[in-house]
Order: structure tokens, then sequence, then C-alpha cells
């Protein structure tokens, strides 16, 4: 890996240095009060648990009340908040900087600073109104036809790649439920699949290399960052083996010999931990032979760290062309 990121908040290095205030003692939570526990926050919100405690300990925020046993409960305000301190610290923002501030001033900081802004798109606009409305066959037809008017690649980059970031950020706004992005995610693999299969099947008829396995490691959730990689892939004549989501290390490496695999590439979003996937990637390329190449991609910010070598970070869609011609070229010498 070649990019390195100061940003840290998986443990204790979830504080920077900054003057902390003093301590506050927990509150008891009222009767009758609902709050969410610490497991199910930490799970939602793509923290760790200790980090929430260390910024509670550290910046005196997140303030959870306490359950009669003594357990943290968040409030849902603190919940909201804390949803948009992860995207700024994602962006690149400071603890220190974000964690004291209000959530109007976290708002304006997130406006100001491009975080979770859609770029105007009057298509894709009506698209996510469709999805709202709950007018699924007009969502699914609004996509297919797209799909089949595009074609493959500008489906992938104009659509399905900025329709799931706007799709993200209505979540986040609170606009759009979780039930709204599994109805997504189901369209547009479905689109994707569609479009994509004969090309699939005519790349592997001709013993296309490099062949790549595309997979998540467990904890990670998210499919569609493969999916469309799988796709640039393909149009870059390479034979792909779709394992799907959450695939334990042992598979991947029993897949990687039988279908003698050339480049294992792996996708992360912003949930998973930077330090699971610093450990998930290090035991990877331990069990893997040394000639199986690991990619990694997605919008974790975790990936712009140094991890071990034989692990290479491609920034994004569009530079897999560039990638495997290289790839092509060293596996001619
Ligand atoms: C659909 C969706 C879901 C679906 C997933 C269904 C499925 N089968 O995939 C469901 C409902 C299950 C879901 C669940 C959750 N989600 Co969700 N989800 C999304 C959404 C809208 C798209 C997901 C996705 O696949 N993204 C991956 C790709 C498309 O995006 P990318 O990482 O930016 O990667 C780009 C490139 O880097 C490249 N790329 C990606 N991978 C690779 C790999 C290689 C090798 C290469 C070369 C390139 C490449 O392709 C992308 C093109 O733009 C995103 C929004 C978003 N902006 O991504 C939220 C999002 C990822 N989810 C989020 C969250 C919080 C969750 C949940 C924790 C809570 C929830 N919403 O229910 C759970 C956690 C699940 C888990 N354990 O992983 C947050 C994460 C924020 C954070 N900082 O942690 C996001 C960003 C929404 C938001 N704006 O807050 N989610």
């Amino acid at each position: 890996m070649t990019n390195t990121s100061e940003q840290d908040f998986d443990s204790d290095s979830a504080s920077d240095g900054a003057e902390l205030p003093e301590p506050v003692p927990p509150r008891a939570a009222p009767s009758g009060t609902t709050g969410i526990g610490i497991g199910a926050i930490a799970q939602e919100i793509g923290l760790t648990k200790d980090t929430l405690r260390v910024w509670e300990r550290r910046y005196g925020f997140p303030q959870p009340m306490r359950s009669p046993g003594g357990e943290r409960l968040y409030p849902q305000e603190q919940v909201t908040k804390l949803r948009l301190v992860k995207r700024l610290l994602d962006a690149g923002h400071r603890p220190s900087k974000v964690l004291g501030q209000s959530i109007e001033l976290l708002q304006q900081l997130a406006e100001s600073s491009g975080v979770g802004q859609d770029a105007p798109d009057a298509e894709l606009d009506h698209l996510i109104s469709l999805l709202r409305a709950s007018a699924y066959d007009e969502f699914r037809f609004g996509l297919l036809k797209r799909a089949t008017r595009d074609g493959l690649e500008r489906f992938v980059l104009d659509v399905a790649a900025p329709l799931s970031a706007r799709v993200g950020n209505a979540w986040a706004a609170g606009t759009l439920q979780v039930y709204h992005e599994h109805l997504f995610s189901e369209a547009i693999q479905s689109a994707m699949r569609t479009l994509m299969r004969p090309l699939s099947d005519a790349v592997r008829g001709r013993g296309g290399r490099p062949r790549v396995l595309l997979t998540t490691l467990s904890g990670e959730g998210h499919g569609l960052g493969i999916l469309m990689a799988e796709a640039m892939f393909t149009l870059s004549d390479c034979d792909c083996v779709q394992l799907g989501l959450q695939t334990p290390l042992h598979d991947i490496v029993d897949a990687v010999a039988a279908h003698k695999v050339d480049i294992v590439a792996l996708s992360f979003t912003a949930v998973l931990p930077a330090q699971s996937i610093a450990n998930g990637l290090t035991d990877l390329r331990n069990l893997l032979p040394p000639h199986v190449r690991i990619w990694v991609g997605g919008s974790s910010p975790a990936l712009r760290r140094k991890f071990n070598d034989g692990v290479h970070y491609v920034a994004g869609l569009t530079p897999i062309d560039e990638t495997v011609a290289d790839w092509r070229q060293s596996a001619m010498l």
C-alpha cells in the first residue's frame, strides 16, 4: 500500500492530543426513557465500542445515560450527532475539532466541506424520488432503461456509483430507510447482472486473464463495490469469480487454488474498523501464495493508511483498466 493517513480513531488513538474537558458523571436514564446500547450503536455507525468509550472519557461526548444495570444507553439525538461525526472524520476532520461542536455547527461544517452533498443531476434525483415513494416497479424500469441506453461502463460510472452515494446520503439524512437501501441494492444488482452476463460468458469462453476473485471480508456487508469492480474488470477482459459477501479467509484461499486465481479484489466501506481491515489483510496475505495479488478498493478511510507490502490500493473504478494492463505487462516478463 502506498497511501498513508494519520486519521485513526479505533482505540486510544481516538484522541488527537487536544485540550480535554473534565469527565462528566454518568446520568441514570429517567424511567420510561429509551436509548440504544453501545454494541448496536458501534455496529450501526461503524465505530468500535472502545472508540465510543475513549471519546466519552476524553472529549465528553457522547454522554450516554445508564440503564438500571449500569449499561450505556445512547439517546437518539446523540446517535444522530455520532453519525454526522463519523462522516466528518471519514472525510479527514479531527476528533478534537468535531466532537465538542453542536449538531448545527457540524451540519454547517459538513455542508461547507461537501460531506454528504450530491452533485446536481435531475435524472438521479427522479430515481431517488421513485424509490422514496415506494414506486419500485417504476424505479426498476427507470434503471433498466438507463442501463440499456447507456451500456455497462457508463451505467456503472454515471448511474450505479453516484446513485449509491445519493442513497447513502439520503439514509444518513433520514429521508430513506434501511429497507429502501435493500430495494435499491436488489434493483442495481439485477440491472448490472443483466448487462454483464453476455460479456462475462464471452470472456470466460476466451480464457481471459487475469482471473480475478471478488469478495468482501467478514463484517463488510456492502456488495455494490465489488459488483461495480467486477463490471470494470470484465470490461477489461478479465475472467471474474464473484464470491459475494463476507467470505471467511480459508474459503477465499480454497477458491483461489481451485479457480487458479491471479488477483483477489476486496471492497471496504467505512463500516469496518481500520484495525480489522489491517488484520484481515495481513492474515489473508500470509495465507495466499505470493504470486496471488491482493487489490483493495472502496471508500474506507483505512485504505489510505500504509498496510503491509503485497496489498495494492486501487483508487476508484476507472484506474482498474490501467492496473490490469500493468499486471499483464508484468505477467509477460
Ligand atoms: C446499499 C447500502 C446498504 C445495504 C447493503 C446491501 C448489499 N447487499 O450490498 C444494507 C441495507 C445491507 C446496508 C447496511 C448497512 N449500512 Co449501508 N449503505 C449502502 C449504500 C447506499 C451502498 C453500499 C455499497 O455497496 N457501497 C460501496 C460502493 C458503491 O461505494 P464506495 O465504497 O464508495 O466505493 C467506490 C469506489 O471506491 C469503488 N470500489 C468499491 N469497492 C472497490 C473494490 C475494488 C477492488 C476497486 C478497484 C474499486 C472499488 O466503487 C465505488 C464506486 O463509487 C452506502 C452508501 C455509499 N456511499 O456507499 C451505505 C453505507 C455504506 N452504509 C452505511 C451504514 C452505516 C450501514 C449500516 C452500518 C447501517 C445501515 N444503513 O443499516 C449497515 C452495516 C452493514 C455491514 N455490516 O456492513 C454508511 C457507512 C458510513 C460509515 N462511515 O460507516 C453508508 C456510507 C451510508 C451513509 N452515507 O452513511 N447498507
